[in-house]
């Protein structure tokens, strides 16, 4: 691919409940996401972070949508407007934005922008389904909701901001393993298709990998949403919300070199925080695995 990159950071933590996931984007630059792809012959710049609210400042339960709960609603229906906006614009430039994160709550900004004027697919690598909505959610914590945000699930409908123009059936999930009872439910009716660490475990990360992307394939192109809790936390200990069976540092390669980055149309990279890692290896991670699906190889 010779399109430019353009790195977007979003320090937010509103979507989660954990602390720390604010510095993900200085921790991922910090571990040298414009080295890893300068290397690689990509045109690199970075518009450096987005406003977004310290919750000390904000009332989790200010705004409320029609029915459910949803903390800091207000908060993030803002960042996500302007990040909406920020990601058409550099998908309309013919630049492919990485979002750097922050909570996964952002994904409605990122996805909403990258579908604006195209006609996209979604593979979401993640431990969870983020699928409650403010109706089933058991924590209130909106990274928990977003890609039932931007299907229009639940209240979400109700919102102006958050569904988006995608078809479920070209969204894949890769690498489940948490799902809460009422998300499971939602997600078997959704049109969604969901491949579990069962799927991983029977056919292979490459597979598994393959077959999302074509569920994803789509006329404009592939937005890929990776959640770090998407590895295992032996690999990936700085996330918010680990879960244990993930895949390994050769999986999480391999599934990223299957991708064909001449369709890549956008990242976000999510969930990072260095307050819980070891030495910033999740955040490095998260570089060498942006790289892999960019077109590193080995030889
Ligand atoms: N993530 N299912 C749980 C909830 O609170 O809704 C956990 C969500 C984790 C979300 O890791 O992006
Ligand atoms: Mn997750
Ligand atoms: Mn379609
Ligand atoms: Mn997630």
């Amino acid at each position: 691919m010779t399109r430019p990159i353009r790195a977007i950071g979003v320090p937010m933590d509103l979507g989660a409940d954990r602390r720390g996931v604010d510095m993900g984007p200085s921790a991922i630059r910090y571990a040298g996401l414009a080295d890893a792809l300068t290397e690689l012959g990509y045109e690199y710049t970075d518009i450096g972070d987005l406003d977004v609210t310290r919750p000390e400042l904000g009332d989790p339960d200010s705004v409320q949508p029609s029915t459910g709960r949803a903390k800091y609603l207000a908060e993030i229906r803002e960042l996500c407007v302007n990040l909406e906006a920020t990601v058409a614009e550099t998908v309309a430039d013919g630049t492919v934005p990485i979002v750097l994160g922050g909570d996964h709550s952002i994904a409605i900004g990122s996805v909403r922008g990258s579908a604006r004027s195209g006609d996209i697919g979604v593979v979401w690598f993640d431990a969870h389904g983020d699928f409650n909505t403010p109706e089933t959610t058991p924590s209130g914590n909106v990274h928990g909701m977003p890609l039932a945000a931007v299907l229009g699930h639940g209240s979400f409908a109700t919102l102006d901001w958050a569904p988006a123009s995608i078809d479920p059936e070209n969204v894949a999930l890769v690498g489940i393993r948490n799902l809460d009872d009422a998300e499971r439910e939602a997600l078997r009716d959704s049109g969604v298709t969901v491949f579990t660490m069962s799927d991983i475990d029977e056919r292979g990360a490459t597979a598994v990998t393959e077959a999302a992307l074509s569920v994803a394939d789509a006329p404009d192109g592939v937005h890929v949403s990776l959640d770090l809790d998407w590895l295992d936390p032996r690999e990936a200990p700085g996330v918010g919300t680990p879960v244990r069976g993930g895949v390994t540092y050769r999986e999480a390669h391999a599934a990223m070199e299957t991708i064909d980055e001449t369709k890549l149309r956008s990242i976000g990279l999510v969930e990072v925080n260095p307050i819980l890692d070891d030495h910033n290896q999740t955040a490095e991670l998260a570089v060498e695995l942006t790289a892999s699906a960019l077109g590193k190889a080995i030889l």
